[in-house]
């Protein structure tokens, strides 16, 4: 039985609802925070609970390198490990492979590559990377291997890679087998050539998942180009299940993929940039090092409950900032999580009251992308 998925509202495309898990619901269109070495950067797990978020992204590419599969089962998964019970999805390794390790090699059977650790060499197969997903970091949504490609890519390359997708599709599934309390996400590639989003999503609904994730955007092709592939690719995937958009994005990737029928997202946006200084408001973003916040003495963002948001100066911000103190990326880095939190609630309102095109019109209005 695969988690049960209300759709309470729709809105043009767009749709709000509530995916539910033996760990908790998760409120979808949900943005999850990006917890990728077993913690989201420079926060506890109760800071991360305070910004609403209902569920956590974590790596099986890294997990696997440190602290180990095998290790982490032990220590009785992911969950126990870093003190989050709610919800946690994992991605697959596949793409964390293609931009973070050494030299690595996709064969037909697995995905061979050096650690940029210290070096050592993996093997990554579909049956590996459920095995590790589900058994040992429990993870309570399990994403397949998928190979996705670089932005540009010929379309023969691009047509490769997405049935090597679709094949390993086939194989998780047979891996992960059917589970109560654990569901499998299948990925959606093909670039941006629309015939083979189509071809992928065919073969991904044939092999039946829990969700299906669009892969292989936000790798480089842009705002426009990724709105173009999302005007079709959400509509050729099961309307009843979550579609969850693969490392995206911006506040304003957010709200054209909710707009186009997306309910998921996660990225590494909000902690980065926190770390960098930046902050995301309702404005556009920030950046607290700037002397215009010298001796600001008003919040980032009254209205926002968590405290990063409300209780802190910009002031003050920009001397912790300035003087590189630790807190000042744990301050920020909260802000921003919470802020996406507020924008995936307010998309969720406006859907629900039947709105959603005049907040898109209110949110470019005032949102200056810089
Ligand atoms: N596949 C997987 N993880 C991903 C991506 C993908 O295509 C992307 C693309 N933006 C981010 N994370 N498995």
């Amino acid at each position: 039985m695969p988690f049960p998925f209300d759709i309470a509202a729709t809105d043009g495309r767009a749709r709000a609802g509530t995916l539910r898990t033996p760990r908790g619901d998760i409120r979808t269109p949900a943005f999850m925070p990006v917890g990728t070495a077993a913690t989201v950067k420079a926060l506890t797990v109760d800071q991360v609970a305070a910004t609403g978020a209902d569920i956590l992204l974590g790596n099986t590419y890294h997990l696997m390198l440190r602290p180990g599969p095998e290790r982490m089962a032990r220590l009785g998964g992911l969950h126990r490990f870093m003190g989050w019970d709610r919800p946690i999805l994992t991605d697959s390794g596949g793409f964390q492979v293609m931009s973070l390790a050494g030299i690595s090699k996709v064969k037909e059977d697995a995905v061979t590559f050096s650690s940029h650790i210290d070096g050592s060499k993996h093997v990554l197969s579909p049956e590996r990377s459920i095995e590790i997903q589900a058994d040992r970091i429990g993870a309570d949504i399990v994403m397949q291997l998928d190979e996705c490609v670089s932005w540009p890519a010929e379309e023969p390359r691009a047509h490769a890679a997405m049935e090597l997708s679709a094949r390993w599709g086939a194989r998780s599934k047979a891996a992960f087998g059917t589970r109560e309390t654990q569901a499998l996400f299948g990925i959606q590639q093909g670039s941006t050539y629309q015939g083979l989003r189509r071809e992928s999503s065919d073969r991904l609904i044939d092999i039946g998942f829990d969700g299906y994730a669009i892969g292989g955007l936000a790798v480089g092709e842009g705002h426009q180009a990724m709105c173009e592939v999302l005007d079709y690719a959400p509509d050729m995937l099961p309307a009843d299940r979550p579609r969850y958009l693969m490392g995206v994005g911006k506040p304003i990737d957010l709200v054209e993929a909710v707009w186009r029928g997306v309910d998921m997202f996660d990225c590494v946006l909000p902690t980065r940039a926190g770390r960098h200084g930046q902050a995301w408001t309702w404005d556009g973003p920030i950046n607290l090092k700037n002397a215009r916040f010298a001796e600001d003495q008003d919040p980032l963002d009254p209205t926002i409950l968590c405290p990063a948001s409300s209780a802190y100066s910009k002031a003050y911000l920009h001397h912790l900032i300035r003087a590189d103190e630790i807190l000042g990326k744990t301050l920020l880095s909260w802000h921003n999580i919470a802020f996406f939190q507020a924008l995936t609630a307010a998309m969720r309102d406006a859907i629900a009251a039947g709105r959603f095109e005049a907040f898109r019109r209110d949110f470019h209005a005032r949102h200056v992308s810089n």
